[in-house]
């Protein structure tokens, strides 16, 4: 059994579900709380339940995925009600996963939400809001919304972060990050502008044609990610590690690379579901030992250099 810290947070076990495309109501949390994941994180919730894009909006290809869900979810009167019932259920740690589409959402929303999380996830970075800029990819408007939340809340916060595909631009939000108190990061979400097409039915396979990447395709980008934020806070801020992680060996690179715990949004996909987590758990162990580390504190940060 692996044990880890994010700052305050000693968890046991690793791995949580991330911010899936799915994970809107109180069973299927419950079902996470049931596994072995270390802490439970809910589908982002917004100010207004929304129904979320048409449909065909989701494809698993091969260990890769393509989503164009459009943030459905109950809005957050309904997402703070699931969040107490589960609470009454486990004692494993909640990161509560939320987007205000302004600041004054955002303010109302850690008003009530921030109560009843252990950590308040802000997802800076859907891909799939037609018309709306990812935030994370405006400065300003980062720093707005971090001022906004932290001002109305004395819970830990957590940034879900974009891949980003520029290292000055991944420095600038770690500045912003830094100056205002984010406490843990998790990287990456899927990378957005994604298209999937079936060349035999020529087609474009998602209605709003559009998604996010995820998965397998993605796993490098989120290595590099966590490891410049590894190197930029000196270990300083716990990072979560996203993309691609299907197996024990996969969180070990994360690990590797800076990861403090781990991830699975696509991973819960498959068939075996959130079983996935004690096998992943157990490879993850094996790895570890294979390696000689006694632990996985020990081996946060420690892929070597040429
Ligand atoms: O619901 C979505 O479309 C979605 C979200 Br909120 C997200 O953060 N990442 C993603 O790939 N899809």
């Amino acid at each position: 059994m692996l044990r880890t810290k994010l700052g305050d947070f000693e968890l046991d076990g690793v791995f949580t579900n991330g911010s899936g495309v799915n994970d809107d109501s109180l069973e299927k949390l419950l079902q996470i709380a049931n596994s072995r994941a270390g802490f439970i994180t809910t589908k982002t919730t917004t100010f207004h339940p929304r129904a979320g894009n048409p449909g065909p909006r989701f494809y698993m290809i091969g260990n890769s995925t393509i989503n164009s869900m459009g943030l459905p979810n109950p809005g957050y009167q309904k997402m703070a009600e699931i969040v107490k019932e589960l609470k009454t259920k486990t004692k494993k740690p909640v990161f509560v996963s939320m987007s205000g589409f302004d600041t004054n959402e955002a303010e109302e929303m850690t008003r009530v939400l921030s109560p009843i999380a252990d950590v308040l996830e802000l997802n800076l970075s859907c891909p799939n809001l037609k018309g709306k800029r990812q935030i994370i990819y405006d400065a300003e408007a980062t720093e707005e919304v971090l001022k906004a939340v932290k001002k109305n809340t004395n819970k830990k916060i957590a940034v879900k972060a974009a891949p980003f595909l520029d290292f000055a631009q991944q420095e600038e939000f770690c500045e912003i990050a830094k100056k205002n108190g984010v406490d843990i990061i998790v990287a990456i979400n899927t990378i957005g502008n994604a298209m999937y097409i079936d060349v035999d039915r020529e087609m474009i396979m998602l209605k709003s044609k559009w998604g996010g990447l995820g998965g397998e395709a993605i796993k490098m980008v989120g290595w590099g990610n966590v490891r410049r934020y590894y190197e930029y806070f000196k270990g300083s801020v716990p990072i979560v590690g996203c993309g691609g992680i299907y197996s024990g060996k996969d969180a070990f690179a994360y690990a590797l690379a800076g990861a403090s715990a781990f991830a699975c949004a696509s991973a819960i996909y498959n068939p075996e579901g959130v079983a996935v987590f004690a096998k992943m758990e157990k490879e993850l162990e094996i790895e570890l030992k294979k390696h000689n580390y006694s632990n996985l504190q020990d081996a946060i940060g420690k892929a070597k250099e040429f």
